[in-house]
């Protein structure tokens, strides 16, 4: 069983919203049709309380785009976004969700951030995503969404270390640094994920 896991498609990631990969929204219709490629289809939502300490906002003197050791991780400081309940958390009007089976929410402790749809950066929590995909006999996993460089990438990168066959689709993603994600992507594929496109899919 191969598995499609659509990561972080939400209004505050798309133009207008508050960490706006830009033109982040352009990839919608890709997703939405690579989804009849799939029997299985997966979201994530990052969901983050008010407080959470990935926003510069909840630092004193600190700027969005610093960087800062938090609990032992180096983090990057975000604007403030996917804020539980705000509309920029809500998935993007355009994606079509009907499909969607099962929704993994993530970031909702204060003093981690998740970027990947597995575990928190420290590695510590599981979401239940892994236990889920092997519970439904998934083999394979395929990853699009935003952002190429953050989540997308660590979640691509949480499922070849879980074990999953993983690949990328590179024209289903849009990252926030272009030099952040080709070194992802060189990573990735280290690790043995793959980096395809969506016409490798698409019948
Ligand atoms: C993301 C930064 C902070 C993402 C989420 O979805 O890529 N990036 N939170
Ligand atoms: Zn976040």
């Amino acid at each position: 069983m191969r598995a499609l896991i659509i990561v972080d498609i939400q209004n505050d990631f798309t133009s207008g919203g508050r960490l706006e990969v830009k033109d982040g929204e352009d990839i919608i219709p890709l997703v939405n049709r690579l989804q009849h490629e799939f029997e299985l289809i997966v979201a994530t939502q990052d969901w983050h309380p008010g407080d959470h300490k990935s926003f510069a906002s909840n630092h004193v003197n600190r700027k969005p785009f610093e960087q800062i050791m938090l609990n032992g991780l180096e983090q990057v400081l975000w604007p403030d976004h996917c804020v539980q309940g705000s509309g920029g958390a809500e998935f993007h009007p355009d994606l079509d969700m009907n499909r969607v089976a099962s929704i993994f929410r993530k970031g909702m402790d204060r003093e981690v951030d998740s970027y990947s749809g597995f575990f928190d950066n420290g590695h510590l929590h599981t979401t239940g995503l892994a236990g889920y995909l092997r519970e439904q006999k998934v083999k394979e996993v395929f990853v699009a969404g935003l952002a190429g460089d953050y989540c997308v990438y660590y979640t691509a990168r949480d499922a070849v270390l879980e074990g999953f066959g993983c690949s990328l689709i590179l024209d289903a993603t849009k990252p926030i640094s272009t030099d952040k994600f080709d070194r992802a992507k060189e990573e990735l594929r280290r690790l043995g994920g793959k980096i395809i496109e969506s016409k490798d899919l698409l019948s």
